[in-house]
């Protein structure tokens, strides 16, 4: 429903409607003022009930100035960002097509982990219970008593702004693997990026009306009403001081307040389609993962293979969903590069889905040599925060020296004038693009396919500067489901850590997991019983370097060398590439294709195995585990533990 702007077409009234009065258990802020809001877009009165009382009780607690329900049409697009245009939030980029600019608050710039909560009545349905005295690591959980304090704040935190009403579907609209969502939010960057990042659209509400199916509810707020009490910088309003983003799974409710940024206000990436979604994959049998998805093909055969990898933030999961293979006769497709959902299908074989339908990559580092997709599918259509600016439109950031002129001049994310060489960073470490997956030049053709594709291997990595071998392969299930709990990783600019500290990040899960992680262990276990063909699990580093600190392994495109030695482990009769060793499969010499790399690869230290680091690392990991999932550990882990130490223990290392 179309609206002419500046005249509201309709009002809602809430003062006689009985379901509006519905308060959840943890909200009892008492509204004062129950009044009317104009509605600037859409029609309220046609929209599911369930919806309309999610989206009235929260226009009753934030008193937004008027309501608008997005269509997810290109009209509404260019309102939107006409207006962000106009108030300077946006700033066009004239070298390409459709694309913008957004600079935040410096204040607000990454996921901030430690304001980041599960809320359950129960704590031990969030964390695990941990050794006494130690502070846990896995999960943050805040009970809803304390919740209630930080939600007092969405009283009137909308006051003068517009409340956005989102519907989306996280996964292709209409899969059995997909889930909706409605995201409530006063910024119109949000909506700008949600746009990208999940399917918006008006089918939507026919898709609810029309089935039992329950939304996973988005309330998000930047937290400065107006008139605003906080100096607005960057025309980016945020309100550190007071930020708070809390996951309600009980009943399937996100609350985010005082940030814009990324996964603190982008509701469908990290919180929903990994936080709540793990918790509803738990209930329902499946895995909300944080997986890309890539096929592999051999164009010899025509075989394609299908393989989901978990790496911490900040490990290069986006470049390697996309890698442009440097072995000849291979082709990669991508599907996803953050999140993966999969099932195990009647027949037994998981299928996954990318429940995301952009990417909102890191950009420093990101060129056409490292990841010339990422680039081509950032041209047109694509929103870029906290990068540089080249003074003829385009945009720059640390990696792209080589791509721009080495004398132009730039425009730094902190607004300052800045050139090539200078000191400091022209774009923040975490600035970021944000555009649709399908301008992706390799995007699969499946990628938006209903039934999702077949997994055949499961990988999990981390950056690992020594110790690591290049790739191993997991003994079974149980023992990937072991090795998977034990991934560690240098920290990453994605979230508020600084420094190269090794942190755990237990099935590249750490910072998103939405239950006990012991009991999520024990639902990866679970799975592993008939009809279900679990595929094997593996584990990659990319990372590994010599004494001078220099990288082993080139990574990258040349990734696919790797990949083509964990299919062929797929296939039957690979025997004779692989070579048994305390931690797994490692590839036998000479059978991952090393032809035709720029600079000679030192196997040997490529593929060692270290006896003192790794009897160091197994009893680090056994503690680890023991103090943070203690008595939730499953039996079956804890086995695992013990087999790998015996084994290093007693066999001899290469
Ligand atoms: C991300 C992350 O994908 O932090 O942004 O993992
Ligand atoms: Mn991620």
């Amino acid at each position: 429903m179309e609206q002419k702007k500046g005249k509201p077409q309709e009002e809602i009234s809430f003062l006689d409607r009985e379901e509006d009065n519905i308060f959840y258990e943890v909200h009892t802020i008492h509204v004062q003022k129950i009044g009317t809001v104009p509605v600037a877009k859409g029609d309220f009165g046609r929209l599911p009930l369930k919806a309309q009382k999610f989206i009235a009780k929260w226009i009753q607690v934030c008193n937004p100035r008027a309501l608008y329900i997005c269509d997810g049409s290109q009209d509404e697009a260019n309102e939107v960002i006409h207006k962000l245009e106009e108030r300077g939030t946006l700033h066009r980029l004239k070298k390409y097509e459709n694309n913008f600019i957004a600079r935040t608050d410096p204040a607000d710039v990454a996921r901030v982990e430690s304001k980041t909560w599960i809320c359950t009545d129960d704590k031990y349905d969030t964390v695990p219970h941990v050794a006494q005295g130690v502070p846990g690591i896995l999960g943050k959980w805040c009970s809803p008593k304390d919740a209630k304090q930080y939600l007092e704040n969405y009283t009137g935190c909308m006051a003068g702004r517009t409340m956005y009403v989102i519907p989306f579907s996280m996964g292709p609209i209409g899969s059995p693997l997909s889930k909706i969502g409605i995201e409530i939010t006063d910024s119109n960057y949000v909506l700008l990026c949600m746009r990208i990042m999940t399917r918006v659209s008006h089918d939507i509400w026919n898709l609810l009306n029309a089935s039992n199916e329950d939304f996973v509810r988005c309330v998000h707020s930047m937290g400065v009403p107006r008139p605003s009490q906080r100096k607005t910088i960057n025309h980016w309003p945020c309100n550190p001081e007071k930020l708070f983003i809390g996951h309600f799974p009980s009943r399937k409710e996100i609350c985010s307040f005082g940030s814009g940024y990324g996964g603190n206000s982008l509701l469908g990436k990290k919180c929903f389609a990994l936080r709540i979604a793990s918790t509803i994959a738990k209930e329902e049998g499946w895995l909300a993962e944080h997986m890309l998805i890539m096929g592999i093909t051999n164009e010899k055969t025509g075989k394609e293979v299908f393989v989901a990898a978990a790496f911490p933030s900040a490990c290069g999961k986006t470049n390697m969903a996309m890698l442009t293979p440097t072995l000849p006769g291979y082709k990669v497709r991508c599907v996803g590069d953050d999140i993966a959902w999969m099932r195990f299908d009647e027949t037994g074989q998981l299928y996954g889905i990318n429940p995301e339908a952009g990417f909102f990559g890191v950009c420093p580092g990101t060129n056409h040599k490292t990841n010339p997709n990422a680039m081509e599918t950032c041209l047109k259509n694509s929103i870029f925060t906290n990068v540089a600016e080249t003074q003829d439109g385009g945009v720059f950031w640390e990696g792209l020296e080589d791509e721009v002129d080495p004398n132009i001049g730039i425009t730094s994310w902190l607004n300052q004038p800045f050139r090539i060489g200078n000191p400091g960073k022209a774009a923040h470490p975490n600035s970021r693009f944000c555009c649709p997956a399908g301008q992706c030049p390799i995007i699969h053709p499946r990628w938006e396919d209903k039934k999702g594709v077949p997994i055949s291997a499961l990988i999990f990595g981390g950056r690992r500067p020594t110790g690591v071998p290049l790739v191993f392969e997991t003994f079974s299930w149980e023992h990937g489901v072991m090795v998977g709990a034990c991934v560690k990783s240098e920290a990453t600019a994605a979230a508020e850590f600084t420094g190269k500290k090794i942190m755990h990040d237990p099935m590249a899960m750490r910072p998103f997991m939405g239950y006990n992680f012991g009991k999520y262990l024990d639902h990866w276990l679970s799975l592993n019983k008939a009809p279900n063909k679990v595929p094997k699990i593996f584990h990659v580093n990319w990372f590994r370097v010599d004494e001078d600190g220099e990288f082993l392994w080139p990574g990258f495109c040349e990734n696919i060398r790797v990949l083509e030695w964990i299919i062929r482990r797929c296939e039957e009769g690979s025997d004779d590439i692989g070579l048994k060793s305390p931690i797994g499969y490692l590839p036998r010499k000479g059978s991952i294709n090393l032809e035709g790399l720029d600079k000679p690869v030192k196997w040997d230290e490529l593929f060692s195995l270290p006896k003192h680091y790794w009897e160091d690392d197994m009893a680090e990991s056994k503690r680890f585990l023991q103090l943070q999932v203690g008595e939730d550990l499953p039996e079956k882990v804890k086995q695992e533990l013990d087999a790998q130490e015996k084994r290093i223990n007693e066999e001899l290392f290469a």
